[in-house]
């Protein structure tokens, strides 16, 4: 597998060369600023990242964010492979991510080698891949999709081609169900979405009878069921705050609930629980790696950096255009834009 990565050297600034006290936020503004730097920070970081980020969106959005900004850096909040998609769209920017070890459990699940093999079983199929893949599987698909997209794009397939959808199974069983189409699936999850427990959501729902469940479609069908609302992680919040109702339970990465927080201060979202009713699990680990030292250390280190090797880049670039090419109808959300 390549390694998309350059990591800072050994002479460069740590954190325990942070000085205690230093005011992260300020001086973060201070290198945007020197650097023409933008933030991009997805739903799923922390609530103090999102703060301070220029845009804060999901990967559909912040994709176009990245392939339309003028700016020369870009800090790519989120996981590795969203850092990837910003350097593949803009191979001129300088692309920086908070923590080289930022991955993503979908990712991991479908290597580069296993997809060529399953392509070559199917080889008549339209290779349809969720964005939550690497730079080679990019590469080895016929066109990128988000959960905002997927349906749309589907919808857009002739009737007559086989697809197969990789790597998440339950968002390509929920694409399947509301397409209408066979999709051939990629036997991959997401820790944090596979993690949810139908049992202990039907326990919350008992105590919050009035509560509307809104899920994200790579969820498994169990919490899908239960679900009022089923939507990608922008169309949740636009679901939540176009809702009469007052209390929510929120099925995804439950740092989304900043965002709908701040937007309706007075309603009530409630992360959906995992087995053992105590535990973070909705909080993802991967997402969690990045920090406002961090943030701080790549703007001054110039580094962890996402570099693609260009024919990887020019392979992986042709089915993320087509993405952005068939999913024109879908309108560009709210993405938030935080103060400068
Ligand atoms: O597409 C994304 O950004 C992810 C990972 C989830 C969502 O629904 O927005």
């Amino acid at each position: 597998m390549t390694d998309t990565v350059v990591l800072p050297p050994a002479s460069c600034l740590t954190e325990a060369d942070i000085a205690p006290g230093l005011d992260l936020v300020a001086e973060i503004g201070r290198l945007r600023k020197e650097r023409n730097a933008v933030i991009l920070a997805h739903y799923y970081q922390d609530g103090e990242i999102q703060d301070l980020a220029d845009f804060v969106g999901d990967s559909l959005d912040l994709s176009r964010k990245a392939a339309a900004t003028d700016a020369d850096v870009i800090v790519f909040c989120g996981v590795r492979f969203m850092g990837e998609v910003a350097k593949i769209l803009s191979p001129g920017k300088t692309v920086l991510i908070p923590d080289a070890e930022a991955g993503c459990s979908l990712e991991d699940a479908c290597q580069p080698e296993d997809f060529r093999r399953y392509r070559q079983r199917f080889p008549d199929h339209v290779a349809v891949t969720y964005i939550n893949c690497s730079a080679e599987v990019k590469a080895l698909s016929d066109v990128i999709v988000t959960s905002s997209n997927a349906e749309a794009i589907v919808n857009q397939l002739p009737a007559d081609k086989p697809i197969l959808f990789a790597p998440d199974r339950h968002l390509g069983a929920y694409v399947a169900r509301k397409t209408g189409r066979e999709l051939a699936l990629w036997p991959g999850s997401c820790i944090i979405h596979e993690q949810f427990s139908e049992r202990e959501l039907i326990k919350l729902k008992v105590r919050h009878p009035e509560a509307k469940v809104a899920a994200h479609p790579e969820c498994p069908d169990g919490i899908l069921k239960h679900a009022d609302h089923v939507g990608s992680t922008r169309n949740i919040l636009d679901f939540v705050l176009g809702s009469a109702a007052d209390t929510f339970i929120i099925a995804t990465e439950k740092h989304i609930i900043h965002q709908m927080e701040k937007a309706a201060p007075g309603k009530t979202f409630l992360a959906a629980p995992g087995a053992d009713g105590g535990c973070d699990c909705a909080s993802c680990p991967f997402m969690a790696k990045n920090t406002l030292e961090k943030i701080y250390l790549c703007l001054r280190n110039d580094a962890p950096r996402i570099e693609i090797p260009e024919d990887l880049r020019v392979e992986a670039l042709k089915p993320l255009e087509r993405m952005l090419e068939m999913s024109r109808s879908v309108p560009m959300s709210g993405a938030s834009r935080n103060a400068a």
